[in-house]
């Protein structure tokens, strides 16, 4: 996966990818990160990108003309046309769904805009999707672009290593995940479950099942409706509805 980053604050992009596994993941090449200034593409001599909104308002607007050449610049030699993905809060709102469908591809262009918005004109001739990370808003598009990249890489093979496998992972069916536990077995008086010591593989699976639909059913009960139940699973969940 090539991840190519338009953007005014290229080092805050590097500084926010480059440690942990995502960091790990660019040195072993499973992902190529490349930032581009778009500030080296302004077009008059005082490097400026943005001027004042016509028609007034408070604010700044960033000025289509080097995020145009920034667009170009990394487009020349391309045979099959990225999407360009921008970073706005109106945008559709980032999910796993998306970051799974986002994994598929093999090159993606991330517009980062700043001030009080980008000229219309650009985002209407090269961009290709809007998303949004949720519903607040930000400052600038960079840290939403983190949490993208993030969220897209640990589905790409090889990323995470097998025992930190996406597979089991909240979201990935609708569920939250069961608690987990490590030494000591005993902290502060509080002990970890019997059976996740019990060595009992069938009785632990079958707890973490539960606990993971008594999460979501207290923490997240809007996620059950699209969750994949069992038989078994949706009994469990009566017997919980029950007890209130
Ligand atoms: Cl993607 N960009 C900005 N600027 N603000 C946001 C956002 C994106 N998502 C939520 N708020």
């Amino acid at each position: 996966m090539k991840y190519k980053i338009l953007t005014l604050f290229p080092d805050m992009i590097e500084q926010g990818l480059s440690s942990s596994i995502i960091g790990k993941a660019r040195e072993k090449n499973l992902i190529n990160i490349e930032t581009i200034n778009i500030r080296d593409f302004a077009f008059n001599k005082h490097k400026q990108v943005d001027d004042y909104p016509y028609g007034g308002g408070a604010g700044m607007v960033m000025q289509p003309e080097p995020i145009y050449e920034a667009c170009k610049s990394i487009m020349e030699d391309e045979q099959n046309k990225p999407r360009v993905i921008y970073l706005t809060p109106q945008g559709k709102t980032f999910n796993q769904e998306m970051a799974m469908e986002l994994s598929q591809e093999e090159e993606l262009v991330f517009l980062c805009g700043h001030y009080e918005g980008v000229d219309e004109r650009v985002i209407d001739m090269v961009v290709t999707d809007e998303v949004s990370i949720g519903d607040y808003v930000l400052t600038g598009g960079e840290l939403a672009v983190m949490v993208m990249i993030d969220a897209i890489s640990r589905l790409i093979p090889n990323v995470l290593s097998n025992d930190t496998s996406a597979e089991t992972e909240t979201f990935d069916d609708n569920l939250l995940e069961y608690p987990q536990y490590t030494r000591p077995a005993v902290f502060m008086d509080k002990k970890v479950p019997d059976v996740l010591l019990s060595g009992h593989h069938k009785n632990i699976e079958n707890w973490r099942r539960e606990q993971s639909l008594v999460r979501t059913y207290n923490k997240r009960p809007d996620l059950l409706d699209k969750a994949n139940l069992s038989d078994k699973d949706k009994k469990f969940l009566e017997t919980l509805i029950n007890k209130q």
